[in-house]
């Protein structure tokens, strides 16, 4: 994809800022550049997943957002590179069998491909030598020659860790226990989030300074993503500034729910929010952006919700949100991008 913008472009406000997770969000950030090529935006990407593994930093929902924008992403995984190879994930093993019990190396489980590597390996170097990681961020970005300013929401670490409501083995045999906190990696790739959650934590949100505020507050049009509310929204929101700059600019914050249908296309948000008390519906998801967000864009087979979702003070757009297509993707991001700068014009369906 040509890149419409160099990124070392200085630019002073946005067109289009957009809050991120992963996979959701990545195809959301490609059919908002098709249906509006000469738009700025940046991308505020969640860095809660980030891991090490193997000794290298690994930032899952930047890597996906960057890997797509430059359509180099595996389309069936939804993560990684496509026409991946793993030798170095199959020559690790050998050492798994001599390991200390109390080792945790080699990371077998957690796969990182021949060529994605290259990745991990020069930003674990850059950052060894002082580099932030929204300086890395944007070489990588660069490098793949993605349009937009790709942004980690903090340089500094905040890390998701998910309590397990249940015991849970992994397929390595690992066992957890009913109440343990683990990594987001080993409850989401590990356990393959095939276990309920009691709750989840960000840690080091608290501290860890957002970066893009000013971009936030300044820029004409906010779209939340269709992420997972709870472990892919909810750690940037936990930053210090963010909810409230929202909230400030609520008539011009666009979301677009991720559940449809009661679930979620991909991954555990639908199972999370029953778990963590929310309802599993787009109803449920404007509950928790009501205060930060005015309008919702829900799915057709939503429609129903609409009224109650509107008596929340939201407006809502009901379209069709899976992008089965480019067509149908673009047409949501024009649809998505038309209500959060012109929302009086969101005529009503
Ligand atoms: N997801 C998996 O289900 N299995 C993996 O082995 C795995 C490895 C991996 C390596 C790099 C990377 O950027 C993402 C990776 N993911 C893997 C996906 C990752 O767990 C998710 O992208 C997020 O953290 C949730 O969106």
């Amino acid at each position: 994809m040509k890149a419409t913008h160099t990124l070392n472009e200085v630019t002073a406000t946005p067109d289009i800022v957009v809050l991120a997770g992963g996979v959701g969000a990545a195809r959301f950030l490609r059919a908002l550049h098709s249906a509006r090529p000469h738009s700025d935006v940046v991308a505020i990407v969640n860095t809660g997943d980030d891991t090490v593994a193997n000794g290298l930093h690994v930032s899952p929902d930047i890597d996906t957002v960057i890997y797509t924008l430059a359509a180099a992403i595996d389309p069936d995984r939804g993560w990684g590179l496509r026409d991946e190879t793993w030798t170095a994930m199959q020559s690790l093993a050998r050492y798994a069998s001599v390991r200390p019990d109390d080792s945790r190396a080699p990371n077998d489980w957690f796969n990182l491909g021949d060529r994605d590597l290259a990745t991990h390996l020069y930003r674990t170097a850059r950052l060894r030598e002082g580099a932030s990681l929204e300086q890395v961020t944007g070489e990588i970005a660069r490098a793949w020659n993605v349009p937009y300013r790709v942004v980690p929401m903090s340089n500094q670490p905040v890390e998701t860790r998910v309590t397990l409501a249940a015991t849970s083995t992994a397929s390595d045999g690992h066992r957890y226990a009913n109440g343990e906190t683990v990594s987001f990696q080993e409850y989401f790739v590990r356990l393959r989030h095939a276990v309920p959650v009691a709750s989840v934590a960000f840690v080091g949100a608290d501290t860890a300074a957002p970066l893009g505020l000013s971009e936030l507050s300044s820029t004409a049009c906010v779209v939340i993503a269709p992420s997972n509310p709870v472990v892919s929204i909810g750690p940037l929101r936990a930053l210090s500034g963010i909810d409230s700059t929202l909230r400030q600019r609520r008539e011009s914050v666009v979301a677009i729910s991720p559940i449809i249908g009661g679930a979620a296309l991909k991954g555990p948000a639908d199972r999370m929010l029953r778990e963590l008390g929310h309802e599993s519906s787009a109803l449920g998801v404007a509950r928790m952006y009501a205060p930060i967000c005015g309008t919702l864009v829900i799915d057709s087979v939503d429609a129903a919700l609409r009224p109650d979702i509107e008596k929340l003070g939201m407006r809502c757009i009901v379209t069709d949100t899976i992008m089965k297509s480019p067509d149908v993707a673009r047409t949501l991001a024009d649809t998505v991008v038309s209500a959060a700068t012109t929302p009086e014009n969101v005529a009503p369906k």
